[in-house]
């Protein structure tokens, strides 16, 4: 029996995120939930709400990187249980992603505060019109001690621009 899909990313849409500034920092919220980028340097690696360029109106998160350092965006979400399958699925679109190193590209990547990472293992790179993605993963038995769990969308060791929408986190039966 197919069970009805359980939606755990808040906002996966970015329908109702809203953009605050947290110190010096500009952040994006929804409920409790936050979205944050490691630069937010302009012109060289930045992170905006893009109302232009999405896949589901009104809007997706671009992801600009200019340099090896990479760029990424955090989000935090809901606990998971240890030992399951989750899939992490998501729209994506890239432009000129090159990486400037080995493992170089663009993916996903989920950690606990316990230290443990669930990482996507093929890095994107080049240009592609909006793609679907999706990778599987299976927790670890201390994920549940974890007091929150990270998303993080990143551009690793390298340069592009990355739209990223339509963010899915289910839990595999
Ligand atoms: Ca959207």
């Amino acid at each position: 029996m197919i069970s009805p899909k359980k939606e755990l990313v808040p906002d996966g849409n970015f329908t109702s995120v809203k953009e605050v500034k947290s110190g010096k920092k500009i952040v994006w919220k929804y409920k409790k939930h936050t979205l944050w980028a490691r630069y937010n340097t302009p012109g060289t690696s930045w992170v905006a709400l893009d109302d232009k360029v999405f896949y589901s109106a009104p809007r997706a998160i671009k992801i600009v990187s200019g340099n090896k350092s990479g760029n990424f965006i955090n989000m935090t979400l809901p606990k998971l249980k240890p030992a399951t399958r989750y899939r992490l699925s998501a729209m994506v679109k890239l432009e000129n992603v090159t990486a400037l190193s080995k493992k170089g590209g663009f993916g996903f990547q989920l950690a606990d505060d316990g230290n443990h990472f669930y990482p996507q293992r093929n890095m994107l790179t080049g240009s592609c019109d909006w793609q679907g993605v999706s990778f599987e993963f299976v927790t670890s038995l201390q994920v549940e001690k974890a007091e929150k769990i990270t998303l993080r969308t990143w551009l690793l060791l390298c340069s592009g621009t990355a739209w990223v929408d339509n963010i899915s986190l289910e839990e595999i039966k």
